[in-house]
């Protein structure tokens, strides 16, 4: 398999959804950009974790009282009647509950100081070996008893495809902000799966995101790609509990399953990118998606 020429003679280094057949090929770019292991924010031994596994869990980051305040924040957004009209909430279909909220690092004033908080970005910032900026925030609230689920998926081939992020130079935080049992909808993630790169069949249809950010079904593995990587890997829950840090790779395969117990599965998601890896024209022929989803027009690195 070889790169592809974008439409405008870029080279495609990850072509996907591009009339090609569903395979795995191998990643270009490394995982871990950083050099100098020694002072970082965790250990040689969890660096090497994260570089295998494409994920790290992290307990007990944030305290019982950030926590309890981060709790406030996404029930009063909840409840907001401004964010249930707004662009950046998406309901889950059937029970219209909230599912998503996007862009809440401007939305919030609590969750734009957590995501500059030093735990987070300078993690970030030493992983990547570059300043950060934030490519896209949520909170995935998955509500209890109808919660849905995310299908398997590796973010950076949608962020590649649609929005134009051209390499694996990213990475995503999920902080935990309710209990993730096993049974509640906890992430699921494929150890190294993040070492190979799975093209999806099909293509991107217009206004993707308003389908997608639903249901995916555009841009996720065959079945045939999911169960070999699973055979060869199998699956992670991270089950954790609130104040946790779920760090994984861009371009590691997850998805988490459906809610049906009463208890919420709410975690935010904060997903930092290298400002030297800015995105550009999406590598799909459709226009860029907006910038609640995806940062174009305000890009500003982390500051600590
Ligand atoms: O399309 C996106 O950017 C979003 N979709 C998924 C399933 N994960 C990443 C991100 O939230
Ligand atoms: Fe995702």
């Amino acid at each position: 398999m070889i790169a592809t020429a974008a439409a405008d003679s870029r080279v495609d280094r990850y072509p996907s959804r591009n009339g090609q057949a569903a395979q795995i090929i191998p990643r270009q770019d490394p995982v871990v950009y950083a050099t100098d292991l020694a002072g970082g924010p965790i250990d040689a031994n969890q660096v090497a974790q994260y570089r295998d596994k494409g994920f790290l869990i992290l307990n007990d980051v944030f305290s019982a009282a950030e926590v309890a305040e981060l709790q406030q924040e996404l029930e009063r957004l909840r409840r907001s009647s401004r964010v249930a009209s707004a662009e950046e909430a998406i309901c889950e279909p059937g029970s219209g509950e909230l599912r998503s909220l996007f862009r809440v690092h401007e939305i919030s004033p609590v969750f734009a100081l957590l995501a500059g908080d030093c735990r987070l970005a300078g993690l970030a910032r030493f992983l990547l070996d570059d300043q950060v900026y934030l490519h896209q925030s949520r909170v995935n609230y998955k509500p209890g008893l109808h919660g849905r689920e995310f299908y398997w998926h590796s973010d950076f081939e949608t962020w590649h495809v649609e929005d134009g992020m051209p390499a694996m130079r990213a990475l995503s935080m999920s902080i935990t902000l309710t209990e993730n049992y096993a049974e509640n909808g906890p992430v699921m993630l494929i150890p190294g799966s993040h070492h190979h790169y799975v093209v999806c069949e099909g293509n991107t249809p217009e206004e993707h995101f308003k389908a997608s950010l639903k249901k995916q079904e555009n841009g996720v593995p065959s079945d045939a790609c999911v169960t070999r990587l699973v055979a060869e890997r199998g699956i992670v829950s991270a089950v954790s509990k609130p104040g946790s840090v779920i760090l994984f790779d861009s371009n590691t395969l997850h998805g988490s399953n459906g809610n049906i117990t009463p208890w919420p599965r709410s975690n935010v998601f904060f997903v930092y990118n290298a400002l030297s890896n800015r995105v550009q024209a999406p590598y799909c022929d459709q226009p860029p998606r907006p910038e609640y989803i995806c940062s174009r027009r305000q890009i500003r690195p982390v500051t600590p």
